[in-house]
């Protein structure tokens, strides 16, 4: 199953490696066969190589869209060396063959990244060279396909192993990444003109990615895993430029978005806000005047559980806030950017990891939310809802003030982002209690409210800081029993979707215990 490489057609974008490779391989006796770019490319360090349109006899025309979709390419591929009608055919119309295609595709992917325009990013999907891909990887049996720059140096070192050929397993397994990168490329040209026609919804997409980074292990160091970029331009934990620390690792990025995407439903136009998330669940969230201020809100709502968490600002990260995370033990920060002074302090912290994206994400903005199941997976819009005064419906005698409907709203942001059932009790713009994750709402609430017990008792204060907050719930409360819990907690407002079957005699516990309570009409599940 060795089969010697003879001739080679090489079709770059990506030249990187490109002239030592094509050393390396006439040095080994290979013939070498390239298009336009690549020929030149190699006529220039010294080296020989034959031009495709020699072969084909044909000149590379209509602005290179055609210069391998021929004949004398696709039979030097496609004809099996072991079929004597195949190899007549071959002979018949003076077909060399092929025995190892090494091809990287039109930079697609990066065209739309840098934001081109329309016509600038069709010029760049690459159709010649997914077709030879696809043609050579279909007849592993006999060539070799190469598609990633960085196996160039396992190809040499079959080769010398091999007496200059490659086995049928080395084949086999080069063409496998060949098909996962033109699924990929097709995947990544059908997103970006989803996109471009306004058809990116859940029913009309496929779905694919890029290899971003191969993470050292998953959730759990006995589970392998991998970071895949989906090619969308959205500020975030993808795209974000890391200055110091070791690997971000499967968890690190997990809750890195989950802290990223919390803090950016606070516009900074109307000031700092500073998200402190473990384990996907906030563990405070704060504004403040300042961005020190409104982070040691955020980290004055749980510091027990801040401990060793993952810190998102809204605005640019200065040198006191960063002096002021230095503090604890903490994992990453990510911030739109950070100040010279910043990235000094962070500095002399070698395992802190400092993230910056450049711009917030719209936290109102479209887009798809993945759950794999058994068999499959669901595929749903983000929840991209966000709520204003407006669509608030009062529905108690007593109407919010001003404040609580600031915090309200408030806590119904941050509720947003914690998994359900999500209790979350505010006070002047800062988290104060965050029940998470319970399976009874009611449960969520005595957390909420016993979490922020523990903290007055830490910080010596003589009062709970749940009296006088505003209560956000992330769905209805189907009982008056949570009502009444808030209430004994000392909550003075709520907000909540309201819609069930016993509103009635919610709305009437609230009247009877002097809470302000509005109904949101929309619910945020987060499971
Ligand atoms: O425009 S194409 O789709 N038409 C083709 O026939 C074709 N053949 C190879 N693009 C084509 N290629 C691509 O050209 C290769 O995939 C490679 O990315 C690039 C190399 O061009 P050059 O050698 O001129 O730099």
């Amino acid at each position: 199953d060795r089969i010697p490489l003879k001739r080679a057609l090489i079709s770059v974008s990506d030249k990187t490696g490109l002239i030592d490779f094509a050393r390396a391989l006439a040095a080994r006796g290979v013939e070498l066969l390239s298009t336009g770019g690549t020929a030149k490319a190699l006529r220039e360090a010294g080296l020989t190589v034959r031009d495709v349109a020699d072969a084909t006899g044909f000149p590379e025309m209509m602005d290179g869209r055609v210069k391998t979709l021929h004949p004398a390419v696709h039979g030097g591929l496609l004809a099996l060396r072991d079929n004597e009608e195949h190899m007549v055919a071959a002979r018949s119309h003076g077909i060399a063959m092929i025995d190892l295609l090494v091809v990287n595709l039109y930079p697609f992917e990066e065209t739309v990244a840098k934001g081109a325009d329309y016509a600038d990013c069709i010029e760049n999907i690459d159709i010649g060279g997914p077709a030879m891909i696809r043609a050579a990887a279909k007849n592993h049996a006999f060539v070799t396909t190469i598609v990633d720059v960085g196996d160039y140096a396992a190809l040499l070192a079959e080769m010398d192993e091999n007496d200059d050929a490659t086995s049928h397993a080395f084949r086999q397994h080069q063409a496998q990444i060949a098909y996962a990168r033109t699924a990929a490329y097709d995947a990544a040209v059908s997103g970006w003109m989803a996109q471009a026609v306004g058809e990116d919804t859940p029913r009309r997409r496929s779905f694919a990615g890029t290899l971003a980074q191969p993470l050292r292990y998953g959730e759990n160091p006995h589970q392998a895993a991998a970071f895949y970029r989906d090619g969308s331009d959205r500020p975030g934990v993808a795209s974000a430029k890391q200055w110091q620390g070791k690997e971000l690792s499967y968890n690190n990025i997990n809750d890195t978005d989950a802290a990223f995407e919390l803090v950016a439903e606070f516009d900074p136009a109307e000031g700092p806000a500073v998200a402190i998330i473990k384990h996907a669940n906030p563990c405070g969230v704060a504004r403040g005047a300042s961005a020190v201020e409104a982070y040691r809100r955020a980290y004055d709502c749980d510091r027990t559980s801040a401990f060793g968490g993952i810190v998102a600002l809204n605005t640019v990260l200065d040198g006191e806030t960063a002096r002021a995370i230095t503090e604890i033990f903490t994992e990453v920060v990510i911030a739109p950017g950070a100040s010279d002074e910043a990235r000094e302090v962070f500095a002399a912290k070698k395992n802190l990891r400092l993230l910056t994206t450049g711009g917030l994400p719209d936290a109102g903005a479209a887009g798809l939310a993945f759950r794999q199941v058994a068999g499959g997976f669901l595929v749903q819009g983000r929840d991209n809802a966000r709520m204003t005064r407006a669509d608030l419906k009062v529905v108690t005698r007593r109407q919010p003030s001003e404040q609580e409907l600031g915090d309200l709203l408030f806590a119904w942001s941050v509720a947003k982002h914690v998994k359900s059932n999500a209790i979350v009790y505010a006070r002047d713009m800062a988290t104060v209690g965050i029940g998470a994750g319970q399976m009874s709402r009611i449960d969520s609430t005595r957390i909420g409210k016993r979490k922020s017990e523990d903290m007055a008792e830490a910080l010596g204060l003589d009062q709970a800081l749940t009296i006088g907050s505003a209560v956000a719930s992330d769905a209805f409360f189907p009982f008056a029993d949570g009502i009444e819990a808030l209430a004994a907690a000392g909550a003075r407002a709520v907000i909540q979707p309201g819609g069930s079957m016993r509103d009635d005699e919610v709305i009437e516990a609230a009247d009877r215990l002097g809470l302000a309570m509005v109904f949101t009409g929309q619910r945020h599940f987060r499971h």
